[in-house]
């Protein structure tokens, strides 16, 4: 009978399962999914609860939330490999760590896991397939491809909140993630100085809280410590470390790791680093049976940054005990895991590497939003890598975009379908305005020029239409009329989605996070909008309208520079941008080009500019070279970096201005006091003759008084021959305009 109904569908086979029901989230590896439905009993009678994994006994209660009766009409078996209650089922249960066996039908539903944890994921395949009050008649057998999935919290800028937190691990639960790595680099306590010390009362029982809530959701926390910027290598440094480590434990901690990321000078040195590691491997972690391995970053955790004759990841990879994972961000700071590049590192350091994912971290971009599909990861290597985690932005709800995705990427990487786990995700994360929050997202998931030259795709759907419309618009000032339209509708579903969203603020979370920047995107709505009606009225010759409209987008240009300057003023990269991709260049060239041809027409002098940048970095250093100007009124300035930045001998920074100006003062912070010994700081009032000048420096700040003194370009210099490793924190001119 059963083989009758069974519309015996593959996931493996690539074919797709019942419409209604292809949002398991993950996709399963294995599925069989009928047409049929059964109705969830009012009754039903549980074998297994005593020894099945609580915290899916707990769950699976709550969802029911029917009544027990030794007569019921269906049976519900639960609990793990061993367990008397599913033994009939071992065979079905697959032999990977955390897998599961997942059956529905009239006469019953089985939850089988593997271990422990596999049957809390079977419980939360059976959540999702719950609709109506129906279940649909299935068989699953299902397991992850990648052992630890899951987050890193570990970017610059304001940690997550307690409160995002714990709605973050519960999320993670649902999505079958198993790990968040607690790092957020402006924690004073997971980092120098103040690792040493233990955290105040209040810290530490919030942590003791996320510890709590984090197991209730099957997720490993893992807490990360940043100790290599100030750590010496005695006995003293050690005890301390293994102190905090012993008091974390103490809160409720039982995995670790320890970072030393972005760090110079002795805390860098392999041989020290791997001795401590192992220390700690031996007399912490498998001293306590309850630890799980532990796990460090290493200082050069890139391709780009390793240089092979100095050793130091084979160093790593010969000294660490095995157990030790090592995490990895691929070629470069921020980039996309490949093939080529994890056989690399994975031969270097002698075991599969566990990959921390900077996207969509954005604290080097923290004007911009990342909300983007994931996309650039190799499917076919999961087996070459030990973990997959992603380092967020510093908005907890918005990340949970592509959160959503790296734990759908890190189950089953074969069957990762980029744009439909984005679109899953959308819709999971706000579903009462997932239409408007994917419009917004698919035009706000760029980075913008940027140091690290990571890019991403934005508005897709839209790019051929712009392309065509600037195109044509800008060579001979023709277009096609349903490229107009388009382009019409785009500028107001930007204004409609924007207020639709912005009206759910007391719903849901991520609109207040993402609140400037939906401000932001209707104004940029608005004066698509009137930039359109300008093209129009030029060619309708309604020279009194497009007066009329010009003004409109100027007085809009105002406002969105105004946003720009109001909200999201953090000093690294203050301000407020959205769709900068395709839409943004679109309006400003067309507003650029109708304003000209107006001008030339009618003989006036309207001003066609749109925000642009005036003024250049030139530099023969590559971790510098390709980091954005900002301007803000009167100071120009340097987007700063926030990794170590090895400056080589004679290698120069310059800022070039756009025309000369009164000089008001340069402010410099380069991390490190000795700036003066080995570098020189020179001005030019013509870009081509230099002058030296003095400068004081007080601790890492190094201020100059420019007196009005006419500025159009100035220099740093490394005239030492000897490379110098220090923090690009501040570079900025500022005159008098
Ligand atoms: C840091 C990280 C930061 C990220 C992106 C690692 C291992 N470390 O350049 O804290 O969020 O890059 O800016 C890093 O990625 N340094």
């Amino acid at each position: 009978m059963k083989k009758l109904f069974l519309t015996c569908i593959y996931l493996l086979a690539g074919t797709h399962i019942h419409a209604q029901y292809t949002n398991i989230q993950p996709t399963p590896q294995q599925a069989i999914v009928s047409d049929k439905l059964i109705a969830l009993p009012e009754t039903y009678l549980i074998s297994g609860e005593q020894d099945a994994n609580l915290h899916a006994v707990k769950e699976l209660k709550e969802l029911l939330n029917g009544k027990q009766a030794n007569q019921a009409k269906i049976r519900i078996y639960i609990g793990e490999k061993e367990d008397k209650a599913i033994r009939k089922f071992a065979r079905q249960i697959p032999k990977q760590k955390e897998g599961y066996y997942l059956s529905i039908n009239d006469k019953e539903i089985v939850l089988a896991g593997n271990d422990e944890r596999g049957t809390y994921y079977a419980l939360q395949t059976l959540k999702q397939l719950l609709k109506d009050n129906q279940l649909p008649v299935v068989e699953i057998q299902d397991y992850p491809s990648i052992r630890y999935r899951g987050v890193v919290e570990g970017f610059y800028g304001t940690p997550w909140s307690h409160e995002a937190r714990l709605r973050q691990l519960r999320f993670y639960g649902e999505n079958k993630i198993n790990t968040y790595i607690y790092g957020p680099k402006d924690d004073p306590y997971h980092s120098s100085p103040n690792w040493r010390l233990p955290y105040p009362a209040q810290e530490a029982a919030q942590l003791q809280e996320l510890v709590k809530v984090a197991q209730a959701h099957e997720v490993d926390f893992v807490w990360a410590i940043h100790p290599g910027q100030d750590i010496r290598w005695n006995q003293e440094d050690r005890d301390l470390l293994l102190k905090k480590f012993e008091n974390m434990y103490q809160l409720g901690v039982r995995s670790f790791a320890v970072f030393f990321d972005d760090i110079s000078g002795e805390g860098t040195n392999p041989v020290k680093q791997a001795e401590l590691l192992n220390y700690i491997d031996e007399h912490f972690v498998k001293s306590k049976p309850d630890v799980t391995p532990l796990i460090m970053c290493p200082t050069e955790y890139n391709k780009s940054w390793s240089d092979p004759s100095k050793g130091y990841l084979t160093t790593l990879g010969d000294k660490l005990n095995p157990s030790i994972q090592i995490m990895w961000t691929g070629d470069r700071v921020i980039s996309d895991i490949t093939q080529e590049g994890i056989e690399w590192i994975n031969e270097r350091i002698k075991r599969p590497a566990y990959i921390w994912w900077n996207f969509p971290v954005s604290d080097y971009v923290r004007d911009h939003l990342l909300m983007g599909p994931v996309y650039g990861n190799d499917t076919q290597i999961a087996h070459q890598m030990s973990g997959f985690v992603t380092n967020p932005m510093e908005h907890a709800e918005a990340s949970k975009i592509a959160i959503y995705s790296v734990a759908s990427y890190a189950w089953n990487p074969m069957q990762y379908n980029s744009e439909k786990t984005w679109k899953d995700a959308i819709a999971n994360i706000l579903p009462e305005a997932a239409a408007e929050l994917e419009f917004f997202a698919a035009h706000n998931s760029d980075l913008g020029p940027n140091g690290h030259r990571y890019r991403r795709e934005e508005s897709v759907e839209l790019q051929p239409v712009a392309q065509r419309f600037t195109d044509t618009y800008i060579k001979s000032q023709i277009y096609d009329d349903k490229d107009y339209s388009t382009l019409e509708e785009t500028f107001c579903k930007m204004i409609e989605s924007s207020d639709i969203l912005v009206a759910h603020a007391d719903k849901n979370p991520i609109v207040t996070e993402i609140m400037p920047w939906l401000y932001q995107f209707k104004l940029l709505g608005e004066t698509g909008q009137e930039v359109m009606a300008m093209v129009k009225a030029y060619h309708n010759n309604d020279q009194a309208l497009f007066i009329r409209k010009y003004k409109h987008v100027k007085a809009l240009q105002q406002q969105m520079f105004q946003t720009d300057q109001t909200y999201n003023q953090n000093p690294y990269q203050p301000g407020v941008k959205t769709a900068g991709k395709v839409i943004k260049p679109l309006i400003d060239q067309t507003f650029t080009t109708v304003t000209q041809c107006y001008n030339r027409k009618h003989h006036t002098q309207l001003n066609a500019a749109t925000d642009y940048m005036p003024h250049k970095l030139i530099s023969d250093i590559s971790q510098i070279k390709n980091l954005p100007l900002q301007v803000k009124t009167n100071r120009i300035q340097v987007s700063p970096a926030l990794e170590v930045i090895k400056w080589p001998a004679q290698g120069s920074l310059t800022i070039e201005l756009d025309q000369v100006y009164p000089g008001k003062y340069i402010d410099m912070d380069l991390g490190k006091p000795e700036a003066a010994v080995w570098g020189t700081l020179e001005t030019s009032e013509n870009g081509t003759d230099w002058e030296k000048t003095d400068f004081k420096q007080e601790k890492n700040r190094l201020v100059v008084d420019l007196q009005k003194k006419p500025i159009k370009a100035v220099r740093f210099t490394n005239t030492q021959n000897q490379e110098q490793e220090i923090y690009l924190r501040r570079f900025i001119i500022a005159i008098d305009k």
